[in-house]
């Protein structure tokens, strides 16, 4: 049999779509779909499917990094194990990340943007731990990720309040800290996240405010940071407006990055740390690399 099966290439435009979205959920799609495609269709060219995985979201490097990984062992050690220990990690990386970042919350207001489960996670775990705080999100134009937050977070009982991004400023104030995920850890310490993240972190260092990155090491990019920024991606100008009229040129980045000055700390598996430490600590480990999961 030739090709890809339909379900993959489901997948793939299910990852463009945004239907998977966030750096950890698509990563944990590749993953599993590079591991059923191994079972199902044994002689698969296993690592073009997953370039056409890595396509879909190039500026992506915790599913780059998971595929880089499972390409390396799943000879040796079979698809479904590599898939498991690989799921297993994120597991463990995500409670601990979670159980780091609850321990930060107090009771307040804290501010977010864009849907990020590991920041959603957390604050879930701090309402677990029976912290009487209140968050601040925004929509997160054009594609509205925010409202998975707020949903995420109002049917858990936190109490949320929901702005257009625009009112970014406004909404700070008050607040005592600000949790952002992140698709990507670059080199020099700053990071890559969801659009309007660093205009969020650039007004709350402004104001004194502490901004905690909360993010699985696994999105550690080995590229030069100015590597990264140049292959920011560019989605289709019709999210923003459908039918603008004619000499109108719609703009529609995806991602910006957040720059290291203005994060507090990185709340990783590896514990709350800062960002140039925290980037040191992965570069020592290199996990993904490990061939024998030894590492991992
Ligand atoms: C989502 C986004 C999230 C990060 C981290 O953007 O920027 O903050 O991916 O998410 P998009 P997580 O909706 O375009 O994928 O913590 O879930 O990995």
């Amino acid at each position: 049999m030739t090709g890809t099966p339909r379900w993959f290439d489901t997948l793939v435009k299910d990852i463009v779509a945004l239907r998977v979205q966030g750096a950890e959920n698509v990563a944990r799609e590749a993953v599993r779909g590079i591991a059923r495609l191994a079972d199902e269709r044994p002689g698969t060219d296993l690592k073009k499917a997953a370039g056409r995985l890595i396509a879909t979201r190039p500026t992506e490097p915790m599913m780059r990094n998971a595929l880089a990984y499972f390409l390396a062992n799943a000879d040796e050690r079979g698809a479904a194990r590599v898939r498991d220990h690989l799921l297993a990690q994120f597991d463990a990386g995500d409670r601990l990340i979670a159980a780091y970042a609850a321990g930060l919350v107090k009771d307040g207001c804290y501010a977010t943007h864009c849907h990020s489960s590991t920041v959603v996670d957390a604050f879930l775990e701090a309402k677990r731990r029976g912290r009487g705080f209140t968050v601040r999100n925004t929509e997160t134009r054009p594609r509205f990720q925010g409202r998975i937050t707020a949903s995420g977070l109002a049917a858990a009982g936190i109490p949320v309040i929901h702005a257009v991004d625009a009112a970014m400023r406004t909404e700070l104030d008050g607040c005592v800290a600000v949790f952002l995920g992140a698709d990507a850890l670059l080199r020099d310490g700053s990071v890559a996240n969801k659009i309007g993240s660093g205009l969020l972190a650039e007004l709350a260092f402004s104001r004194r405010i502490p901004v905690y990155i909360l993010a699985s090491s696994w999105k550690y990019d080995e590229r030069p940071p100015s590597g990264y920024e140049a292959t920011l991606e560019h989605r289709s100008p019709s999210e923003v407006w459908p039918d603008a009229p004619k000499g109108v040129s719609v703009r529609n980045i995806a991602f910006e990055i957040v720059d290291a000055r203005h994060i507090t700390a990185f709340v990783t598996e590896l514990g709350i740390r800062e960002p140039q430490s925290t980037i040191a600590e992965i570069e020592r480990r290199r996990r993904w690399r490990a061939v024998d999961g030894r590492n991992a």
